[in-house]
């Protein structure tokens, strides 16, 4: 390590501070080559405080560690007998001594020494310089990485991978070697992630002129790893459930996900490894920005509509509920004890919707100068993200002061919508006033920019003309005060207002309109995101409704206008697919002030069921008809992934009918489809029913992918969701199959938090789902305790429950308290079990 001090800190005599880890065993300390002795250092607190007379000197530090026994999937560690890493956000103190902070950037030369059988795959940050056989059997590698990086960016890979290789030129003309590692004998699994690089290179370049900036980038696949992928400089390293595919093995929507994720952790090189972030607290600094760069991606690639819903359909169910929970937070955090517990959806999804509004407020192009001003000011450096509102300044000529309230104050805002209509003036009057319920040491709130894209529709749809002094040319106003009124003038009939279009602001419309105005709205709106919302909404007030006891049943006219697209002439599968989704259970249950699952999940199942038997003729007739027409090799190609979309939700619906046809029709699809999307939705809709036929097609789809890692973690989930009283017992059992490894994160995430999303059977009264998951949290805080925080945040609606539900989760979480108390690195659980009960 070069270290160069500061004039101040040295002057005053302070000791250098590197971070550490409880598990380093330092065997040496020495600067400019001579070792120094023990009293020119100390470990405090895992830190290491060296004291020196040289104000500029090379340290050098020799530790020792044993990554075969870190199961934490952090720092150095082993995935079978692949040795890899993962150093996002503190791991590399892990591995050694080091200013372990994302502003400190250095310039890091890799050197690897390995036995040369066990170990042919040796790989580092940056371009290799050398490869040397050396005494012994091994071989040394070295390799360098030009641009200066904090840490958390650093990775090795060792061991023994098969490859597949390829290239891209950039616009400029440079050769970049593209290499995609995984396990050998999956290296035909690899093309698709590596077509997904291809196309992210090229589209970096197109959208936001940017282009790669190494000789050589790779991608590894580890079966053992936290996240999705990790966009370390020039050496990514990704979860195999996101990388490898095959149409035996994946359904159309992990397709999708590869390409996105492997954007996501591409998009990084420029946003988040070229700027970097000056401190955690800064996380969406780098992490909102390429999650709208990745969905931008997902949406110039496919169909932008689809693509909106679905982001749109993640913020509302689940970043919402994050929101409206203990556990809430601004995008931007004002404290933690562990930023490891701040890889949320807040930070990550709102973080995105919040600078979407400066892109749908100013347009591509301005947004687009405020990127190129990013760059010219920031490149090389890490930095915040008011410097980053700067250049959004700077490039789009605005003032963003009031904007940035979005980055400090926690919760989702709503909108309360009353209008009128004046018929002899023809003027529409829309008043507005926005509200923020208080979060976590935030009571009062100031008030945000909310930006929302308007239409006004007539009787049939078509959108009306208006004229109106306070919207833009992009149709959007700008609700900036507490209260706001806004004139419509010219207006020719009495209009139904569409207002968030495009969900413009991630925040919650309040209007109150009657059942039939809403049908009305169903019917008419043509924006794909408010006409799914729409839908979603309407469907949300009914079952809340029969969820308080204030209507028996589902009326007709509801199933009728939710079922009313399947009739209608829209030529995208996928959308209508879309458009007659149930809503969530969040998102059910966030609306609720007292939550009774058993009585949503009846309600949701009861919608179904009717739903199913009224449209029974149009359902069964898609489903032949498309089914038909998807009768070839299977593809992973747009018009192919919408078939399949509306016929596995048709088929969804005709399950639930409980008609003993349609179970055998699923049945059959679940034996004999050629491809793997419609193996597993099939098997996944019997799932919900009790049928026998279900257990039959289980056991096949276990005997027949008992030896796909891939396939059968799917499966232990789709065990783990069922709606069934044996639930409990069938998880039990599929613990003590030797396909089951209970220390890998992806398979007990799998299982364990699959199960903890089961409304009735992990919520039961008797409180016997939460010990469950209790105990297995304790055993996995053992040895992963980011898995296990993560499973802790899903009691985060405790508060919602009855009092003997709150009794029985408090005693959990406090025997999980007491249990890792003493453990190393508990803190991250200790802080989100106070957050949760407090
Ligand atoms: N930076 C990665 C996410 C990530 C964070 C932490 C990890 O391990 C604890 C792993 C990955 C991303 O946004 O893709
Ligand atoms: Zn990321």
């Amino acid at each position: 390590l070069e270290i160069n001090r500061d004039e101040e800190s040295f002057l005053k005599g302070e000791p250098v501070l590197l971070n550490g880890d409880e598990d380093l065993k330092l065997l040496v300390v020495s600067i400019d080559g001579v070792e120094i002795p023990t009293k020119s250092f100390k470990i405090e607190e895992n830190s290491l405080y060296v004291t020196s007379d040289k104000k500029n000197f090379v340290l050098q530090t020799r530790v020792e560690i044993d990554p075969s026994s870190n199961k934490s999937c952090m720092g150095l560690y082993k995935s079978k007998s692949l040795y890899c890493t993962q150093m996002e956000p503190e791991g590399f103190r892990k591995v050694t001594f080091f200013p372990d902070k994302p502003d400190v950037l250095s310039k890091f030369t890799t050197t690897i020494i390995a036995d040369k059988e066990k170990y042919p795959t040796l790989l580092s940050n940056g371009n290799l310089i050398s490869e040397t056989e050396i005494a012994g059997g091994r071989k040394k590698v070295i390799w360098e990485d030009p641009f200066p990086k904090p840490s958390c960016l650093f990775a090795l890979i060792a061991g023994d991978l098969g490859l597949i290789s390829d290239s891209f030129v950039t616009k400029s003309g440079k050769k970049v070697l593209l290499e995609v590692y995984s396990d050998k004998g999956n290296e035909d699994l690899c093309w698709h992630a590596m077509n997904s690089l291809k196309k992210s290179m090229k589209w970096d370049e197109d959208r936001f002129n940017l282009e790669y900036d190494l000789d050589r980038f790779m991608i590894v696949a580890v079966d053992d790893f936290n996240f999705g992928g990790m966009e370390n400089k020039g050496l990514n390293i990704f979860n195999s459930s996101v990388t490898l595919v095959s149409p035996e093995t994946a359904t159309d929507r992990t397709y999708f996900r590869v390409e996105a994720i492997v954007a996501h952790e591409y998009f990084h090189n420029w946003t988040g490894n070229r700027i970097a972030c000056r401190d955690w607290f800064q996380l969406t600094l780098k992490e909102g920005l390429t999650v709208l760069r990745d969905q931008e991606f997902s949406s110039d690639l496919h169909s932008r509509s689809v693509c909106r819903i679905d982001n749109v359909d993640y913020v509302r169910s689940i970043q919402f509920k994050e929101d409206a929970s203990p556990n809430a937070h601004p995008i931007r955090p004002e404290s933690f004890t562990s930023i490891d517990n701040f890889y949320t959806p807040t930070v990550y999804r709102k973080g995105s919707e919040v600078i979407r509004m400066i892109l749908s407020m100013y347009g591509e192009s301005a947004f687009q100068a405020g990127m190129k001003k990013y760059f010219e000011l920031y490149d090389g450096q890490s930095v915040r993200t008011e410097d980053f509102l700067h250049a959004m300044e700077l490039g789009t000529g605005k003032d963003l002061t009031q904007f940035k309230n979005w980055y400090s104050q926690a919760g989702t805002p709503r909108v309360k919508v009353t209008s009128s209509y004046n018929e002899e003036s023809q003027v529409f009057t829309l008043k507005l006033e926005q509200s923020c319920p208080a979060t976590p040491g935030q009571i009062k709130k100031k008030p945000f920019v909310i930006p929302l894209k308007i239409a006004l529709l007539s009787e049939e749809g078509k959108e009306l003309s208006f004229i109106c002094e306070k919207i833009s040319e992009n149709s959007i106003i700008e609700l900036r005060q507490k209260n706001e009124e806004f004139s419509f003038k010219n207006v020719l009939s009495k209009p139904i207002l569409s207002i968030n279009r495009n969900f413009t602001a991630p925040v919650i419309i309040e209007e109150d309109l009657s059942l039939e105005k809403r049908i009305k709205h169903l019917c008419v709106e043509n924006d794909p995101v408010n006409r799914y919302i729409a839908g979603q909404n309407l469907l949300t007030e009914e079952l809340l409704k029969i969820i308080k006891g204030k209507k028996n049943d589902f009326s007709e006219e509801i199933i009728e206008a939710f079922g009313k697209c399947l009739y209608s002439d829209i030529k995208d599968y996928s959308l209508i697919a879309r458009y007659i989704e149930l809503p969530s259970i969040s998102t059910v249950v966030s609306t609720l002030s007292t939550i009774n699952f058993e009585k949503v999940k009846e309600s949701i199942v009861s919608f179904c069921k009717k739903f199913a038997l009224f449209h029974s003729e149009k359902l069964f007739e898609i489903y032949q008809e498309l089914n038909k027409e998807l009768d070839y090799e299977y593809q992973w190609v747009e018009k192919d992934v919408a078939k399949r979309e509306l016929k596995n939700r048709v088929l969804f619906y005709l399950i639930c009918s409980e008609k003993h046809e349609y179970i055998e029709l699923g049945y059959k699809q679940a034996q004999t489809a050629n491809n793997f999307t419609d193996t597993y939705s099939a098997l996944s809709s019997l799932a919900n029913s009790n049928s026998q036929l279900f257990d039959k097609a289980s056991k096949d789809f276990y005997e027949k992918y008992r030896s796909e890692n891939l396939v059968i973690q799917k499966w232990f989930a789709l065990i783990a969701s069922r709606n069934q009283p044996s639930v409990l017992e069938d998880i039990k059992r599929i613990e003590k199959l030797k396909e089951f490894l209970n220390d890998r994160p992806n398979h007990i995430s799998l299982l364990y938090k699959t199960f903890s999303m089961n409304p009735i059977y992990f919520n039961k009264e008797d409180g016997s789902g939460y010990k469950f998951f209790a105990d297995k949290i304790i055993e996995i805080a053992k040895f992963n305790p980011n898995v296990a925080a993560v499973f802790i945040k899903q009691f985060n609606y405790y508060s919602k429950l009855n009092s003997s539900r709150q009794a029985l989760i408090k005693a959990e979480l406090e025997r999980i308290k007491a249990s890792v108390r003493d453990m190393k690195n508990s803190s991250l659980i200790i802080e989100v079990i106070d957050n949760t009960l407090s």
